[in-house]
């Protein structure tokens, strides 16, 4: 870890203050979005969507969505329709991953999990809509259609079986298989990298940036997403289950690809301290508008949940 980074507890309690205020913005806002998308829908599915995606998630991906855009001088609203989106596809993807027939679990953002809390069907199906409903939100509420075409071809490569549908089969065949050092890369890059880039990136995109700043904006989503899910895996093993809100111990339990299982505690700390360290020299890069994705870098490695 650089000194950079580990002299920066001040800071980072401000800016998970400022954090926790955009998260109460989003959602008030993400809330309005649902009641429109689901006017509609079935009361239990309806019930089922609103309970798992207005649960206390840390909102990351649409954090980064909006300060991607600021990064290029994006404002908030701009950058809105994408932060929407990817958190969409992101419930998603913890409703289907919690199912019996994948990591069945029980518990998820401190609360019952949506098949347990509903039924498995209708956690299926809550899923299923999720879906449809991101990319809806994409096509409607992005003013410019190009701009609009550009963020849901985007999003259905990260979304899509090249990238975190293929990463999570992956992840399920080396519990079964094993892995070595490159199926693990390889299962992060698509299972959590790829919604964290393209969040990044389409804040950048729904703000205009150019081909240059998209390209620095996918390579610090690439950095701070391999710091991401090297945290995930070493919190599951030092991490507790009360803080965590989903059970501790799990990849161990199920005989997953880790980052600990393979390396070990000490050299995954220095490898998501070294991806840290590239996500910031890039937010860097943005200067002074690239300040939240340079704090929000610094704060993932030293989250606890
Ligand atoms: C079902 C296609 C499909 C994919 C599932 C999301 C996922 C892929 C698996 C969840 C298991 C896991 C530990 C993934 C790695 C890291 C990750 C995505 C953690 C959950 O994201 P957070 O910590 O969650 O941002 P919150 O609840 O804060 O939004």
């Amino acid at each position: 870890m650089t000194e950079s980074v580990v002299n920066n507890h001040d800071r980072a309690s401000t800016f998970e203050l400022s954090w926790r205020e955009s998260i109460k913005k989003f959602d008030d806002l993400l809330a309005m979005e649902l009641n429109f998308l689901l006017e509609k829908a079935p009361s239990r599915i309806a019930e089922a969507i609103r309970y798992s995606v207005l649960a206390p998630g840390k909102r990351l991906r649409p954090m980064l969505a909006i300060w991607g855009g600021e990064a290029v001088a994006g404002a908030f609203e701009t950058s809105l329709p994408a932060a929407i989106a990817v958190e969409l596809i992101h419930c998603y993807s913890l409703i289907h991953d919690d199912l019996p027939a994948m990591d069945d679990d029980d518990l998820r953002r401190g609360l019952p999990t949506c098949h347990v809390k509903f039924d498995e069907a209708t956690a299926i199906l809550a899923g299923d809509a999720l879906q449809p409903m991101a990319f809806e939100v994409l096509a409607s509420r992005i003013p410019d259609p190009s701009v609009a075409q550009k963020a849901i071809c985007r999003l259905a490569q990260a979304a899509g079986p090249n990238a975190l549908v293929g990463g999570q089969a992956d992840d399920l065949r080396a519990e079964r298989e094993g892995g070595n050092e490159e199926l693990l890369q390889a299962i992060h890059a698509r299972k959590t990298g790829a919604m964290i880039e393209v969040s990044v990136a389409l804040g950048g995109v729904l703000a205009g940036c150019s081909k240059e700043q998209l390209v620095r904006l996918s390579e610090y989503g690439i950095a701070i997403g391999q710091a991401f899910q090297i945290v995930d895996d070493l919190l599951d093993v030092v991490g507790n289950t009360e803080e965590l809100g989903k059970r501790a111990g799990k990849d161990c339990q199920r005989g997953k690809l880790t980052y600990p299982g393979i390396y070990g505690v000490e050299a995954s700390r220095k490898a998501a301290s070294d991806y840290t360290v590239r996500a910031v020299q890039i937010a860097e890069s943005f200067s002074s508008q690239g300040e939240n994705l340079m704090r929000l870098a610094k704060h993932l490695l030293e989250r606890t949940h």
